[in-house]
């Protein structure tokens, strides 16, 4: 049984430019791990904090020296020694050495970096793919192992297209689960490139946004869903059978003084006003899913779209539920969601992800595992989500390294998974 026996850490810059940690968990039998972590730009204000430096002189007060002093002179010397199959007792000792409700002494990056790192070192030491290894935590494992279907971000809106106009901030193309994850892929590349090809003949941008999406500037934003449809009915795939739309609102970027505001109404709406918008879309688009529809605190309004929408859409939380247990508990509760997003990063530990999925699943959830819009090449993700049989993943769009680094480690796993 290996120990750990090193634990290095460093900065390194994500996918944006901006500093983020890498962190390297080295085992007594020699198997190593290494973990980039990813950073988010819409964040909510109920994910664990991130620990960044705050000086202006580095790196636009972006560096992350404190959280990776906190790894070697807090987190290393507790954790060295410690048997690296024993994940939850690692994960839980450094719960409790940050000692905070939100990770926010440590900083959930030096936490996570330090917790996926030691579980790659800890399946490489067994040798196990990743996936299967984590697998080995999960507590109902009856779901069959199956490659997520990918939801496609295509258009990128709110605020991670800084060269766009759009209020939404994914524009989502989902293929039918019944595609294998090979076809799927093929499908999003061709829905992508012939938007792009639709977005240059009408003279509008194909610049891309943080997640490879293109970020044009529309006066709406159906507009935006109008020209994705019109794009995909130039190909012989078929909206409804073949692929499915979808939206991430982040709606707590559209909120102010307590109104949504969208370029699609002249008015600022309340959050019935909104929902009624979303079931008028919904009559032409007939949405799979619907992320964020609203803000992280409008809990009645969460309510009174999933009665309303939850039929026929997907009501996914994302910012509202911060992949937090006590979050998720009051959103099924208040009954405000049908699915929910995962990104370890809003809570910080691979052991109390893992929770919150098994806590979604028995509730009946469906189960979205997500990158972040600042993401490294780091592909952990794809190998989590694998793992916890996820029904969806949510990585961008199929561009850019660190957006396709996490779609090619789901084509090796398919393979692997064939051959077995
Ligand atoms: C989201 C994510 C990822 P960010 O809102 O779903 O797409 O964005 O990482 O900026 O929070
Ligand atoms: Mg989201």
């Amino acid at each position: 049984m290996a120990k750990i026996k090193q634990i290095l850490a460093r900065q390194i810059l994500n996918a944006k430019g901006h500093p983020t940690i890498e962190t390297t968990v080295i085992l007594s039998d020699g198997a190593y791990g290494i973990a980039s972590v990813p950073t988010g730009t819409s964040t909510g204000k109920y994910e664990a904090v991130e620990l960044r430096d705050n000086d202006e002189k580095k790196f636009q007060g972006l560096s992350v020296n404190n959280a990776i002093s906190n790894i070697a002179n807090l987190i290393a010397p507790t954790l060295i020694g410690m048997e690296a199959s024993r994940q939850q007792d690692i994960d839980k000792k450094m719960i409790q050495l940050d000692g905070t409700q939100n990770k926010s002494k440590l900083g959930s990056n030096a936490i996570l970096s330090v917790s996926i790192a030691v579980a790659k070192a800890s399946a490489r030491s067994s040798v196990l793919p990743l996936y299967m290894y984590l697998r080995e935590y999960v507590k109902n494992d009856k779901v069959p192992l199956k490659i997520p279907t990918p939801a496609f971000n295509v258009i990128n809106g709110g605020k991670h297209a800084s060269s766009g106009n759009l209020d939404f901030q994914e524009f989502l193309v989902i293929p039918a689960t019944s595609k294998s994850y090979e076809e799927a892929l093929e499908l999003g590349t061709t829905i992508y490139f012939t938007l792009k090809k639709t977005f240059a003949e009408n003279n509008l941008s194909t610049l891309i946004g943080d997640e490879g999406g293109f970020s044009p500037k529309l006066a709406t934003n159906q507009d935006a869903l109008q020209a994705l449809r019109q794009a995909i009915e130039t190909t012989n795939i078929r909206i409804g059978f073949d692929v499915f739309l979808g939206l991430d609102a982040a709606a707590n970027n559209i909120l102010s003084e307590h109104r949504y505001h969208i370029k699609d109404k002249a008015m600022a709406l309340d959050s019935k006003d909104l929902i009624a918008f979303y079931e008028a879309m919904n009559k032409d688009y007939h949405f799979l899913y619907l992320e964020d529809g609203l803000a992280e605190d409008d809990w009645e309004g969460w309510t009174q779209l999933c009665a309303r929408m939850s039929q026929q859409t997907l009501i996914v939380g994302d910012d509202l539920t911060a992949t937090n247990p006590y979050r998720l508990q009051t959103a099924l509760n208040k009954k405000a969601i049908s699915g929910i997003i995962i990104k370890p990063n809003q809570i910080g530990t691979v052991i109390e992800s893992l929770a919150v999925v098994e806590m979604a699943r028995q509730s009946g959830l469906r189960i979205i595992a997500s990158h972040r819009s600042g993401e490294t090449n780091d592909d952990f993700i794809a190998d989590f989500a694998v793992a916890v049989s996820a029904d969806y993943v949510k990585f961008g769009a199929p561009q850019r390294g660190e957006r396709v680094a996490k779609y090619n480690r789901l084509l090796q796993i398919e393979r692997q998974l064939k051959s077995i």
